[in-house]
């Protein structure tokens, strides 16, 4: 998987070619960035760029002023992080469930050690926060487009039209749109904007994953969330980098803690962009698994599931045997630009996550 030489010109080609598609769109952002950046890198270094937007070359420092810097958007958190909204109760008895989501798409996000990429995100990260609600919950989103161009939400499931987030254009500079509606059916599903070009709009990172539990929840588990995705960095129509939750190589180098003996249940959305299908192998094991996660009985018993474009599923397994798994796509090609991530399975009883009750927020 290590080709340093071919990685570094690949990678430099890239990022040039990127920097003069910026500066021909974005001048003033790449003007704004010049006085350099120090930030915190993913794997915990802290770097000083020379102030463009996407500069690989950067410098250590050990000016302790900044050892606090923090990343923008951190996989780990997200990974099993739910937003159950603000919850309460309606007069008929059903249970509200609150957000208040805001697009914008100005920000520049470190999308690996010292690449910079304007990303266009809900609530400020790419994917969005996780939306969770039970079957039957109304859920309310207040909406506000904070970004210049025009965006909306778009969620998969079922809704009246005027919810769908397609025909009523939300304007930026501070647009504001109210979606409601009750949540269904039961299973994992991606909301996205969807304001053309569409491309553009979901690549750039304006999408997220919205769960519904049903009424009966779920059994307990160590849950996590994982949005397969892809960057185009220089605007050409094909992804130069592959993740799972954004960053590339990022539960690779820091591999998910996880127990023996103790259930994982994954929810996975693909979203990537301009290549036909994705896919998912998990090594050492094999996975129970329920497309869109409509059923809660699975259709599969598996080590691989193939997806396309905004197809999701639950996958479910527990490992026995203590060590170090890798998961990732089967597609050689995208493992090897970024897609690719590690289960660290610890023998270790006191540390289950799945003991702590589910809270559905309610
Ligand atoms: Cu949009």
């Amino acid at each position: 998987m290590n080709k340093p030489r071919s990685k570094i010109i690949i990678t430099s080609l890239t990022v040039i070619i990127a920097m003069s598609a910026l500066y021909v769109a974005f001048p003033e952002t790449i003007n704004a960035q010049l006085e350099g950046n120090i930030f915190a890198t993913h794997s915990g270094g802290v770097i000083t760029t020379s102030g463009v937007v996407i500069d690989p070359v950067y410098t250590t420092t050990t000016d302790p002023e900044y050892t606090e810097a923090t990343v923008e958007f951190d996989p780990m958190q997200y990974l099993r992080e739910f937003n159950y909204g603000v919850v309460s109760t309606l007069p008929d008895g059903k249970i509200l469930r609150e957000f208040t989501i805001i697009a914008e798409d100005d920000q520049i996000m470190e999308v690996s050690p010292g690449i910079f990429f304007n990303v266009w995100t809900f609530n400020g990260t790419v994917p969005g926060p996780t939306i969770r609600a039970t079957e039957g919950d109304i859920v309310r989103i207040n909406f506000i487009n904070n970004g210049a161009k025009s965006h909306t939400m778009h969620f998969h499931g079922i809704h009246p039209a005027e919810m769908d987030g397609v025909f009523e254009i939300v304007g930026g500079g501070g647009g504001q749109f109210t979606y409601e509606f009750e949540a269904g059916p039961v299973g994992v599903h991606p909301y996205h904007c969807h304001v053309m070009p569409l491309e553009e709009h979901i690549v750039r990172g304006l999408y997220g994953v919205f769960i519904v539990d049903p009424k009966e929840g779920r059994p307990a588990a160590d849950e996590m969330v994982m949005v397969l995705n892809g960057l185009d960095m220089d605007f050409d129509g094909e992804n130069n980098f592959y993740a799972a939750n954004t960053i590339p190589f990022y539960y690779q180098n820091n591999p998910i803690q996880i127990n023996t003996d103790e259930l994982v249940r994954i929810y996975v959305v693909n979203m990537v962009e301009f290549d036909p299908i994705n896919n998912l192998h998990l090594h050492g094991n094999l996975y129970y698994y329920y497309p869109t996660g409509t059923d809660l009985v699975p259709s599969f018993y598996t080590d691989m599931i193939t997806l396309s474009q905004t197809e999701r599923g639950i996958m479910e397994f527990q490992y026995e045997f203590p060590g170090k798994y890798l998961f990732h796509a089967h597609k050689v090609e995208f493992s090897e630009k970024g897609w690719v991530g590690i289960f660290q399975v610890n023998d270790n009883p006191q540390d289950k996550k799945s003991t702590e009750k589910v809270d559905y927020g309610s």
